[in-house]
């Protein structure tokens, strides 16, 4: 079924436990702005290209934990060309994250790419180019972290092919 390309959609917050607890942290996207074709896929871990669109205006967003409001600033986020940031590699989580023992699907990025801070208020579009492995439980934090840096190393690897050029350049233009 790949690519499945998105259009551009919000980053949401996440339970916050990718950044603080395993040091993977991650832009959760809303699964109604992605297209359906998302659904029909297996729970797992996907990799592709992202672009992430720099968003002036500052933004109010609800933490999902606490309903805390949290006014986020992105006038000094970081910027590349255009005020828009490259295309980047990420790798994907599409699952209920059986570990955190979630109620509900999310679709949750990686994008392999060392941030200055949060990109929260700034949007993405991104496509999914392959699957790496089905979703699974793990007993220890370590041991999902130790997979998540496998995901991270295949992904820089397989999106290194220079087939896979072309799907940099759509989100490019
Ligand atoms: N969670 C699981 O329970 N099982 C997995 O197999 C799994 N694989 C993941 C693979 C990648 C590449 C990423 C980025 C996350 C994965 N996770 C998996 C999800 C983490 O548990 C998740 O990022 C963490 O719960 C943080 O979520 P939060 O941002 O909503 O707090």
């Amino acid at each position: 079924p790949y690519p499945i390309s998105t259009e551009l959609c919000d980053i949401i917050c996440g339970f916050g436990r990718g950044s603080a607890e395993l040091g993977i942290p991650t832009a959760n996207v809303p699964i109604e702005q992605l297209p359906a074709e998302i659904n029909d896929l297996d729970l797992g871990v996907y990799f592709g290209f992202a672009k992430i669109n720099k968003v002036d205006k500052s933004v109010l967003m609800v933490d999902r934990n606490d309903g805390r409001q949290v006014q986020y600033n992105f006038g000094k986020f970081l910027s590349a060309k255009n005020g828009d940031l490259d295309t980047l590699p990420v790798v994907l989580s599409i699952g209920k994250n059986p570990f955190y023992d979630n109620k509900f699907k999310t679709v949750e990025l990686h994008v392999l790419h060392k941030f200055s801070h949060d990109f929260y208020g700034a949007k993405l579009k991104f496509n999914i180019l392959g699957y790496i492995r089905p979703e699974l439980d793990y007993t220890t934090k370590e041991a999902l972290i130790n997979d998540i840096n496998i995901d991270i190393e295949i992904t820089k690897k397989v999106l290194s092919y220079e087939g896979y050029a072309k799907y940099k350049d759509i989100l490019n233009a």
